[in-house]
């Protein structure tokens, strides 16, 4: 079971480099892998698990969180509408995205990051993704809102980019011009 202690922090070097894709199919050891970070994110959010192991209350993870550079990630959350979305995902990516832009009004965060980084993180209010997933499926997805958020998170990680970098650093409260809060989505 993955627990906090098998997350890596700002400082290791994973978490800036591009992570390799996986050569489909995965293998056995991948796939293991893949339903672990899955599982270590419902965890996350399950009151028991959380106070027995300490755990951060999650939404996603990428591979490289883990110090492998590896094109994974996990997301397990349900959006304003109620829909869920629970994917282990192989080489996930952004194949389209809107000119509009969103933010979370609250800022983001990270497991992976140990303090609190302010700021507006300006993010594309819609993408498609094209990925593979952990059941060998290619799949599509049109994402929106929070939802589209927490896929562009995820995937920076896979580009050694995190929430922080898209902080305007001169004005870091103000929202660009062309982003709406994700509520409004
Ligand atoms: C998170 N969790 O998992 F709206 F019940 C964050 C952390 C860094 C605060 C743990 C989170 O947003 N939880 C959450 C949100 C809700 C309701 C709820 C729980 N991540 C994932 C991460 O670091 N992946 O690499 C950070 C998010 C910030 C924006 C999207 C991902
Ligand atoms: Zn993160």
């Amino acid at each position: 079971m993955l627990t906090m202690k098998d997350i890596v922090r700002e400082g290791h070097e994973s978490l800036r480099i591009k992570a390799n894709k996986v050569e489909l199919p995965a293998t056995e050891e991948e796939k293991v892998l893949l339903t672990k970070m899955l599982q270590f994110i419902k965890n996350s959010q399950d009151e028991e698990m959380i106070e027995k192991y300490e755990l951060r209350s999650g939404v996603g993870l990428a591979a490289p969180q883990l110090g492998i550079s590896k094109q994974m990630i996990a997301v397990h959350f349900t959006d304003h509408n109620d829909r869920l979305y629970s994917y282990g995902l192989f080489n996930p990516r952004i194949i389209s995205h809107s000119v509009e832009q969103t933010y979370l009004p609250g800022g983001e965060g990270c497991l992976s990051v140990d303090r609190d980084v302010p700021g507006i993180v300006p993010r594309y209010a819609r993408i498609t993704v094209k990925a593979t997933t952990l059941e060998g499926e290619d799949v599509k997805l049109r994402l929106k809102g929070y939802a589209a958020v927490v896929f562009q998170h995820e995937i920076d990680h896979l580009n050694g980019v995190m929430f922080y970098d898209h902080i305007d650093q001169n004005d870091p409260m103000t929202p660009p011009e062309n982003a709406v809060s994700v509520d409004e989505l």
